[in-house]
């Protein structure tokens, strides 16, 4: 059981490219030396955090200096019930060849009763823009749908409007740990997309792309889950510009870091590849139902 390092274009706006991945047994040290080696120079722990992730994680989030390199390693330790669990590494220019493994994911609920595990009910959604909140010019925004398509689409604002709406009452869930219940969004379901556009034989993932820069991945076939969602509007009113004015992404039984704010791109894919929160070790599909917060890492 060793290290792996693969490329992180996703995080390239952070100023990362690669990120190193280690099963728990390497240990923290363990992590440090292989990325010692990696880098060619030594490590200092420069900061310190640490968060609860549901009722069981705790996410421990150390940031190192890179002697004599510009730019920062930030690693993300999780401990379950107090024993390491994963641990991943994001790195600066660093190149490195990238063999994308395809997840092996179980088959997996997509609807149950009351709470899923480890969530507890807040009144009012916790706003976040891990990028900045981006400038939109409504009158300019597109959304393009593309990728494994026989049509690709490009989409403005008054497209979308003008298709077919659904409207669902769901509870939102944000791994790490919060969710607000029965929030009433509407918008296009994503099934319409992708039979405008037919999505060809063989594709299995989907990844959004966002304004800001926000990348997300979704299986094909929980994005195509028919309560699945271009939202438009939340609460009878259009999306604020801080909730992802003018559409986002919403998969009801999907973690909230699914659900892409300014949304500008939807992309068919036949292979895996990490979004934002994907590279730095967050789960391929984040089913709340399975606590699937984070990868498992197996080799
Ligand atoms: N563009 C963008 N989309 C994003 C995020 C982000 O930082 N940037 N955060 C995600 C996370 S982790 C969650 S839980 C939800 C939170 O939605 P809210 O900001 O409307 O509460 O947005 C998701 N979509
Ligand atoms: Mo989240």
């Amino acid at each position: 059981m060793r290290c792996s390092v693969r490329p992180a274009p996703s995080l390239g706006r952070r100023g990362f490219s690669a990120v190193v991945t280690c099963p728990p047994e390497v240990g923290v040290e363990g992590a440090v030396e292989f990325i010692r080696g990696v880098l060619g120079s030594d490590l200092v722990a420069v900061r310190e955090e640490e968060e609860r992730i549901g009722r069981e994680y705790l996410l421990r989030k150390v940031v190192y200096s890179i002697v004599g390199i510009d730019g920062v390693v930030e690693c993300r330790f999780v401990y379950r019930a107090g024993s390491l669990e994963s641990l991943s590494c994001a790195l600066p220019t660093v190149s490195v060849p990238s063999p994308t493994r395809e997840p092996v994911l179980p088959k997996a609920p997509k609807r149950g009763k009351g709470m899923p595990p480890g969530q507890r009910v807040v009144k009012d959604f916790i706003i976040y823009a891990v990028l900045g909140k981006p400038v939109i010019d409504v009158n300019r925004w597109v959304l393009e749908v593309g990728g494994e398509v026989e049509n690709a689409l490009k989409l403005r604002y008054a497209d979308l409007l003008s298709m077919p709406m659904k409207e669902i009452v769901t509870d939102f869930h944000c791994v790490t740990g919060w969710s607000v219940p029965s929030v009433r969004l509407r918008g296009v379901p994503t099934r319409v997309l992708a039979e405008l556009s037919g999505v060809r034989n063989g594709v299995r993932w989907v990844k959004t792309f966002s304004a800001d820069g926000y990348t997300t991945v979704i299986p094909l076939e929980d994005f195509l889950d028919e309560d699945a969602l271009v939202v438009l509007e939340i609460d009878g009113k259009p999306l604020s510009h801080e909730q992802g004015f003018p559409a986002r992404v919403f998969v009801p039984h999907l973690y909230g870091w699914k659900s892409g704010k300014w949304l500008t791109r939807i992309v068919f894919m036949r292979e895996y590849e990490d979004g934002y929160w994907e590279s730095l070790g967050y789960h391929e599909r984040g089913n709340v139902w399975l606590e699937e917060r984070f990868k498992s890492v197996t080799e």
